[in-house]
Formats: structure tokens, sequence, C-alpha cells
């Protein structure tokens, strides 16, 4: 299939694996993108070093493009984001900020660059400053999310900006591929559905998590400090709304959260641990390869759209 994003990123499907904190790393973007789709490394709050060597393993593996995400909010974002040109990198997509200052050198190095928004105001400025797509990301995501839903987000961001638009949010099938390309989107971002892919390193408790979950088994927490997070519903996002209603400080709380992320993919512990996931994990029902669900994605969703 054809469209704006696989012509601009030299992909098969226009499929795009989110940049997901902890678990979007060598094995799951190197799959994705061996898929046909666009793999990313998710650098989150990872050391720079650390991050350099996932994408040197991602070139070990395939020949196929792949990107990395520049989670702004890292405290080495400076370094990581010189990394990702010293490393040849072509494609980058950046979450949780305004990647302004960034947008200079990546364009000098001939490097993609596809800001993720939850705005039209981000998405007319990221056009504005040379951005060559972006991903209007709804709030039925997992992690860090914004207000406005996929929904409404996409059609006004599509309107705002000549550049192509990247539908993130809600989407694990064929029939939210089809429907966001009803919005006049030109690829989808998929994150949750990729979380239980075999080839993901996520602990087995935290992929159980996500494919028992149900319609509404997310919460936000972190509403009050700016920084909203959807997870699955457990221990922590309960004692993290206790506390954030008792006015606990943006310290206390973000302690909770990131040290979190860690704990439930790595260790599996899915009561204290944060398990990020969007909305549609009711719909996501079992481990897969990548390259099957990239598969059934496609299949379905050209049925639906009656191309061939
Ligand atoms: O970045 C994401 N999702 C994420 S990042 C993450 S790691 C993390 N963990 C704990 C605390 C904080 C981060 C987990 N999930 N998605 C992309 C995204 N970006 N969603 C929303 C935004 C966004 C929000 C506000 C982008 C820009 C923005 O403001 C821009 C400005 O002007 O500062």
């Amino acid at each position: 299939m054809k469209t704006k994003i696989t012509e601009l990123l030299g992909i098969e499907y226009p499929i795009i694996q989110g940049g997901m904190a902890w678990v979007a790393e060598y094995h799951l973007a190197s799959a994705v993108s061996e898929a046909g789709g666009l793999g990313i490394i998710g650098a989150g709050g990872a050391p720079a070093a650390f991050v350099r060597e996932q994408i040197q393993k991602v070139k070990e593996i395939t020949e196929k493009p792949f990107g990395v995400n520049l989670m702004l909010m890292n405290p080495e974002a400076d370094e990581i984001a010189q990394i990702i040109v010293d490393e040849g990198v072509k494609v980058v997509t950046t979450g949780a900020g305004n990647p302004g200052k960034y947008m200079a050198m990546w364009k000098e190095a001939g490097i993609k660059v596809i800001p993720v928004v939850a705005s039209v105001a981000l998405a007319k400025m990221m056009e504005r400053a040379g951005a060559d797509a972006v991903v209007a990301e709804g709030t039925e995501s997992g992690g860090h999310i914004g207000e406005a839903t996929t929904m409404t987000l996409v059609p006004q961001v599509v309107d705002a900006v000549s550049i192509p638009v990247i539908a993130a949010g809600g989407i694990a099938d064929g029939r939210g591929f089809a429907a966001a390309m009803m919005l006049g989107a030109q690829a989808v971002q998929l994150g949750t559905r990729f979380v239980v892919a075999r080839e993901s390193i996520v602990h087995e408790n935290y992929k159980q998590k996500v494919i028992a979950a149900k319609d509404i088994d997310t919460a936000v927490t972190g509403r009050s400090t700016g920084h909203p997070i959807r997870c699955i519903r457990n221990k922590t996002t309960r004692e993290y709304l206790k506390l954030e209603q008792n006015g606990a400080t943006l310290e206390e709380l973000e302690k909770l959260t990131l040290g979190g992320l860690r704990r439930a993919v790595v260790e599996g512990d899915v009561t204290e641990g944060s398990i990020m996931a969007g909305q549609i994990a009711g719909l996501v029902k079992k481990e897969q390869t990548c390259a099957e669900m990239i598969q059934e994605i496609m299949a379905q969703a050209l049925e639906l759209l009656h191309t061939t």
C-alpha cells in the first residue's frame, strides 16, 4: 500500500511502531522494520550510551529503515539528539515536548523529523520549523497523553497542515487503520498492540495484563501535575490518584511513575509498577509476531477500504 508516508520513509506498509519507553528496544524495532513497517527505538528516560547501543544493534539485524524516538524530558536529550545524527539514523520522532531546538541539526543531517503532537497549535509550529510529517496522538494512547481524542484531533491537524499526518491513539486493528485513513491520515502509529508482540521483551506479566484488560480498565494519573499518564489500573494508579488528591509534590508523584514503568516492564511487577497502555488494550487479545500483526491489520484494512 502506497501513501505519502510509505514514500517518505521507504517502507512497505504505513504502520509505525510507537517509541515506547523501556518497551521499544532493538528486538521489537528490528522485527517491525523487517515486517515492512517502521520500527522505532524508544529512548524514554534511558542514558545516551544505551540508546547508541540499541541503534547499533538494529543496524546489525536489518537493512530496512527504522527510527529513534527522543522523549524530550530525558535528562540526556541533547546528547541523544547528537547520537541520532552521528549514527546515521534516517527517521526521528519526538514526544512529551517541543523538539524545536534540535530541528536545524536534524534537517541539516537529512533526517526525516516527525514530532508527536497532541494539539493543532504544536502541529502548525512543527510544520513551520521544518517537520516532514507529524504524529497526531489522541488521548486514547498509553503513557504521556494530551486532551483531544484521536477522532477529533486527526482531522483538525490534517486541515491545519500540509505535511502528512500519522494517526495514533486507540488504533490496533484494520478497522482503526481504515478509520484513520478516512480522517485523512497517511499512516498509523501503534503502541499497545506491539507491547504483546512475540518479539517484545516486555515481561510476561505485563503482556497478560494488556491481554486481560477490558475497555474501561485504564486510568489517567497526573492530570493535576500537567503530566497526565495513562496506565492499566492497579494498586499504583489507585495510590497515585489518592496522593494527587491530597496534594503530593511533583517529585513524589513522578518517582512513582518513571521507576514504576521499569518495574512493570523488566521485573514484571504489575502490582507496584506502572502498566502504561492505551484504551484499545481491550481489543488486544493475543500474542503474535510483528509480521502476523501487520499482515492481519493490512488485510482487514484493505478489504474495508475496497482497494487492493
Ligand atoms: O511522549 C509520549 N508518550 C510517552 S513519553 C513516556 S515516558 C514518561 N514517563 C513518565 C513521565 C513522563 C514521560 C511515556 N509515554 N507521547 C507523545 C506525546 N507528546 N503525547 C503528548 C505529547 C506532548 C504534550 C505536550 C507534546 C508536546 C507538548 O507540549 C509541547 C510544548 O510546547 O511544550
